[in-house]
């Protein structure tokens, strides 16, 4: 089954009106011949509304970096799946290690997140992936399998349809130290095959994008395997030239 690789910018707590607007004009400009891979950028939840505007006609789709569970109510500070639906949401992140990390997402939270935001008619992108003690302990897998599982118990494996999963082992996240491609690629086998014990065609069909420190030299080797379809971007995704290459390397 062909998967189209998706590659999307988390730009983290990164950004302000004029660098939004920049950004999205350089990748508008970059990007205006790329056909065959999907593109999107996560902006602070600030700055959604104005990249929503920016990237009309082009080919860039709008991804948010969390939401709540719930769709409305006395949840002060929250901002839930309607409302990023409303502004042209299509991908929201969820389980991203720092938000694992800074604030105590547990995989029963991130699970309810995941319906919450399948259920608003937006695509969850989930995010898993061990530490680098867990790395060396020989717990890559365990810690893989528990995230999925948290989902694929409460869901089923049909949850992955229409659902993207990201595996980021912690140890490579902004520290310039990308998995191998063989390492990677060991894992999103794992990963789909774990989920194919379940549904060997929600399996075959989900992209796993890899994430932790993709960069405009490393990024072709990594979509050389098999299973990795496109890749989670975040200090490489805040400048236009770079994240273009990354794209084109996905193609
Ligand atoms: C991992 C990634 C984006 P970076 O968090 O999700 O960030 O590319 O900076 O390691």
């Amino acid at each position: 089954m062909m998967r189209k690789p998706l590659v999307m910018g988390n730009w983290k707590l990164n950004g302000d009106t004029k660098m939004v607007a920049e950004l999205i004009a350089g990748l508008k400009n970059e990007l205006a011949s790329v056909n065959g891979c999907q593109v999107a950028i996560a902006p602070p939840n600030m700055y959604l509304s104005q990249a929503s505007d920016q990237i009309k006609g082009s080919l860039i789709e709008l991804g948010a970096q969390n939401s709540d569970v719930n769709v409305s109510g006395a949840f002060t500070g929250e901002t839930s799946p309607l409302m990023l639906k409303d502004v042209g949401v299509k991908y929201v992140i969820l389980g991203h290690s720092e938000r694992r990390t800074y604030h105590a997402e547990t995989d029963e939270l991130i699970a309810k997140k995941f319906a919450a935001v399948k259920e608003n008619g937006l695509t969850p992108v989930l995010c898993i992936g061990e530490t680098e003690a867990e790395n060396e302990a020989g717990q890559t897998e365990a810690v893989c399998a528990k995230q999925l599982d948290a989902v694929l118990k409460t869901l089923g494996a049909a949850a992955f349809n229409q659902a993207v999963i990201a595996y980021e082992p912690v140890w490579a996240i902004g520290t310039g130290k990308s998995a191998t491609p063989a390492q990677a690629q060991a894992v999103h086998k794992f990963i789909r095959d774990h989920i194919a014990k379940q549904d060997a065609n929600v399996a075959k069909q989900v992209i796993i994008q890899y994430g932790g420190s993709v960069n405009a030299a490393n990024a072709a080797e990594l979509f050389t395997q098999p299973d990795i379809d496109g890749a989670l971007v975040g200090g490489a995704s805040l400048k236009a030239d770079a994240f273009a290459v990354i794209v084109k390397a996905a193609e």
